[in-house]
């Protein structure tokens, strides 16, 4: 006997079926369990992802996003504390940039996330991105879900936001804190990148460090000029590691939750997140579709050799694999 589940998702076997049900019942293990069967694109993940849909939409997500060793896991860590002390419930995803160079870091992470893991109310979650980023959005994004159904109160999403794969992952919180430092000069690079426009709280973090007081009065200055009006950014200045300033973000972070509520705004982005969600999904399964034959046949490299021959155009190729 199988679940029943929403039309289009797969069917739920009986052993991803009692997992569902141990997790809404606040079991731990199976929530890291459905985790699991979701990270790894299983068809128990994506049917356990259809029931426990209906169960998601409490949690108030939050992504932490800023450069390489900008603190971000350190204040995820100083937040999630802060939170528990306020009785709130804590899922925390980080997504790993795996590289070489940053081995040191996650082994750091992991140290300091077995600290958090002590306490059965906050739920961490490491996901390395193998390189490759695509997809990456969407599965940070049901991960998130996944804790939101086990009935976590805030959801963190920690990544690092260098390039436009990153803003997308931040683009499944409600609330997005950007963290910039006075080390290493990421400012401009943060104002180029685009990441300064997701902002909703702008963390100057290691204000023990020099240049702190400067890079928030630059800050001001951009943030300033861009709102024209609108309600400002707030720009909170801290000390991760220390734990200084916590408090106020912590505060400006619920702050921003309520604005949104009261504005509709929370309302907006919802369906906003809907259509690119389902327009995402769309477009990923009419290509795997339309790509199944061609590649299987040979009929995809057959084009692709034609194209690349100029015996045939770009244009006239696609369209053969849509009419086909
Ligand atoms: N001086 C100082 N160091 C800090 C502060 N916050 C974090 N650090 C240190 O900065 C380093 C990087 O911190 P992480 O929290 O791992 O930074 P991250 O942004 O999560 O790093 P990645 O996930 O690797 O991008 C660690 O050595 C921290 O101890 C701070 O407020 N002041
Ligand atoms: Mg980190």
């Amino acid at each position: 006997m199988t679940a029943a589940t929403g039309n289009g998702a797969e069917a739920l076997s009986d052993g991803a079926a009692d997992l569902v049900e141990r997790l809404l019942a606040g079991d731990r293990r199976a929530l890291a369990r459905v985790i699991s069967l979701v990270e790894n694109r299983t068809g128990d993940g994506r049917a356990a992802l259809g029931q426990l849909y209906q169960h998601t939409g409490k949690a108030h997500i939050v992504g932490i996003t800023g450069g390489s060793g900008a603190g971000k896991s350190t204040l995820a860590n100083a937040l999630a504390l802060e939170l528990r002390k306020r009785d709130r419930t804590i899922g925390i995803v980080a997504v790993d940039p795996t590289s070489p160079f940053t081995h040191g870091a996650i082994l750091g992470d992991r140290i300091r996330m077995q600290e958090l893991a002590k306490d059965p109310q906050i739920f961490v979650r490491s996901m390395a991105t193998r390189g490759e980023i695509g997809g990456l959005a969407a599965m940070t994004s049901d991960v998130a879900s996944v804790l939101d159904a086990a009935g976590k109160d805030v959801v963190i999403i920690e990544t690092v936001g260098a390039g436009q794969d990153e803003v997308e992952i931040a683009s499944a919180a409600e609330t997005t804190i950007v963290v910039l430092t006075p080390a290493g000069g990421d400012d401009v690079q943060a104002m180029k990148a685009g990441i300064m426009e997701i902002a909703d709280v702008l963390v100057v973090n290691k204000a023990d460090l020099p240049g702190a007081d400067s890079l928030k009065a630059l800050l001001l200055a951009a943030t300033t000029s861009a709102s024209r009006g609108r309600l400002e950014t707030p720009i909170l200045t801290t000390v991760a590691t220390k734990r200084e300033g916590i408090t106020e973000l912590t505060d400006a972070i619920d702050e921003h939750r309520q604005r949104i509520e009261r504005s509709g705004e929370r309302e907006s982005l919802r369906l906003e997140r809907a259509r690119r969600q389902i327009l995402a999904l769309l477009r990923q399964r009419l290509l795997e579709e339309a790509l199944r034959a061609p590649s299987l046949d040979g009929s995809l490299e057959e084009l692709v050799r034609g194209v690349a021959e100029r015996r045939l155009d770009p244009y006239t190729a696609a369209a053969r694999l849509i009419a086909d």
